[in-house]
């Protein structure tokens, strides 16, 4: 089977069960790019709109090393690409999650650079460029997603001239001092360069892209002089023309709100601060545990200001719900290791045996259970070192439609730059932290609200949806051979 509209992702759509029998059933799984290209998928829904196709397939791995996994679930024709235990090692944890995640959230820990793992990404890459082209339609329309797939647009481009190929990076895109010191700097540009468009969250990223492909490519490529002009959006190629520009992601805005807005959730909300002793205030954290999300930051600021007085424990709970994340990969056990140590000393210095002001959760949490604690949280504490977007942020905002609560953000989110009525924090900087989440507790009603509204108003008119449409739309008018 092939398709007219192929997403090529790191990861396919789905979840596998195993029953107690052995038994394999295959759902689809509840992701945020998933629930934007649904409309896209479903042939009704697309009707009518800019980027609709007949049909859609989505080309990725499964999640484990199991090569027999055929996963099949409704209305997606899935493609899958498996992947050998030390493919997982090398590609997933080693180039992807060791060296490119890092080098791409500002080095907050030290990318390693190895040969032997390089390769093993550009075999993987070459592997999903086969199976895209396997499954996309004469004219197709590709879209890959992300840092793990940076080479399949050019690798892509040389077996089926004929597609249209997107690209979307959903992690921040470093500057010219950062990127260099990637070994195979030149190669990832030209495998990104593969693209009629690359999209990026923010502005600053599709800058940041423009200025190394001058810098670095401008004079030549490794297959001959080509001249690369980088100016105004556009990469010019001899041959033809890339678009750069910033498509800033969202989520399912209507749909999160109509969730978070039933019985069941809004009553789980008031009984999950009732188990928590109806606490003056209650502060939420939710993050997969990463280093780049700042749970120790925020532990450690709330650990100040009980100290400082200016919160005070006995009326005060903080809830970090946490899912785990790359666990083979040694950075996530160290980052771990800080938040469990702070968090067990902030309990064990300013709790009772009773009441720990926080609350610690290492296991990811059904969605509706979520939602009722950003019903519930009085401030919810976005403060990540580095993030692409973060849409924990702006699940919390769909979820108060009452204008209560108060969002304290970092600085360092693509959220930030749509988002300047939070109270914003420089997670560097203990002062601006500590006073931004103390304001966002004190600040009187009638000023929270007024925020509150304004951030909301600003993610339900900017879905998910319009995100997909909008890149979608662009791509479309990239002439084919331009
Ligand atoms: P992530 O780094 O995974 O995404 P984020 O955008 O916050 O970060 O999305 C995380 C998702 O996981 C959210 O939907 C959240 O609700 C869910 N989640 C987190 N912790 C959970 C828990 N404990 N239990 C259940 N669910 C949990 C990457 C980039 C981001 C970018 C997105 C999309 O790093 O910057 O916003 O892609 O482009």
């Amino acid at each position: 089977m092939t398709a007219d509209f192929v997403v090529v992702a790191n990861r396919l759509p789905v979840n596998k069960q195993t029953g107690a029998d052995g038994t394999v059933t295959w759902t689809r799984a509840p992701g945020g790019l998933v629930t934007a290209l649904a409309p896209i998928f479903d042939k009704q829904a697309g009707r009518g709109r800019p980027g609709k196709f007949d049909t859609g397939a989505w080309v990725g791995w499964t999640g484990s090393a199991d090569s027999d996994d055929d996963p099949q679930v409704d209305g997606i024709e899935i493609h899958p690409v498996h992947l050998s235990a030390t493919e997982i090692n090398d590609y997933y944890e080693g180039f992807s999650n060791s060296t490119l995640w890092p080098l791409y959230h500002d080095v907050l820990v030290k990318p390693e650079y190895r040969a032997d793992w390089w390769q093993v990404y550009v075999g993987v890459n070459r592997r999903f460029a086969q199976a895209a082209s396997a499954a996309a339609n004469p004219g197709a329309t590709v879209w890959v997603q992300d840092y793990q797939l940076q080479l399949v647009p050019a690798m892509l481009r040389e077996l089926r001239p004929d597609l249209k190929i997107g690209f979307f990076l959903h992690i921040p895109f470093p500057p010219y001092e950062l990127f260099s010191q990637l070994p195979w700097r030149r190669e990832i540009l030209e495998g990104l360069l593969g693209a009629d468009l690359l999209g990026f969250h923010l502005p600053g990223g599709a800058q940041n892209f423009l200025t190394l492909a001058r810098r670095i490519l401008g004079a030549n490529t490794s297959t001959g002089p080509v001249g690369v002009r980088a100016d105004f959006g556009t990469v010019t190629l001899p041959d033809r023309t890339v678009q750069v520009g910033a498509f800033p992601i969202s989520i399912d805005s209507a749909g999160v709100a109509a969730q978070a807005s039933t019985e069941g959730v809004r009553q789980r909300a008031v009984a999950i601060r009732e188990e928590l002793g109806n606490p003056k205030t209650l502060l939420l954290g939710v993050d997969r545990l990463d280093y780049t999300k700042g749970i120790d930051v925020r532990v450690q600021a709330l650990e100040r200001i009980f100290a400082d007085g200016r919160l005070d424990p006995a009326d005060t709970v903080f809830v970090q719900l946490a899912s785990p994340s790359r666990e083979n990969v040694e950075s996530y056990a160290r980052v771990r290791d800080v938040v469990e140590r702070t968090v067990a000393h902030v309990n064990g210095t300013y709790g009772t045996v009773a009441a720990p002001p926080i609350r610690y959760l290492l296991q990811p949490v059904p969605r509706d259970e979520l939602l009722a604690y950003f019903v519930a949280a009085d401030v919810t504490l976005v403060t990540p070192l580095r993030d692409g977007m973060n849409l924990v942020t702006k699940e919390y905002l769909a979820c108060r439609p009452d204008l209560g609560g108060a969002l304290v953000l970092s600085e360092f989110t693509g959220a930030a730059m749509e988002l300047s009525e939070s109270y914003l924090m420089n997670p560097y900087d203990p002062v601006s932290t500590d006073d931004a989440i103390v304001a966002a507790v004190t600040d009187d009603d009638a000023h929270r609200r007024r925020r509150m509204g304004v951030l909301r108003d600003q993610v339900m008119h900017n879905d998910v949806d319009q995100w997909a449409q909008s890149f979608l739309a662009t791509l479309a008018g990239t002439k084919p051979g331009e």
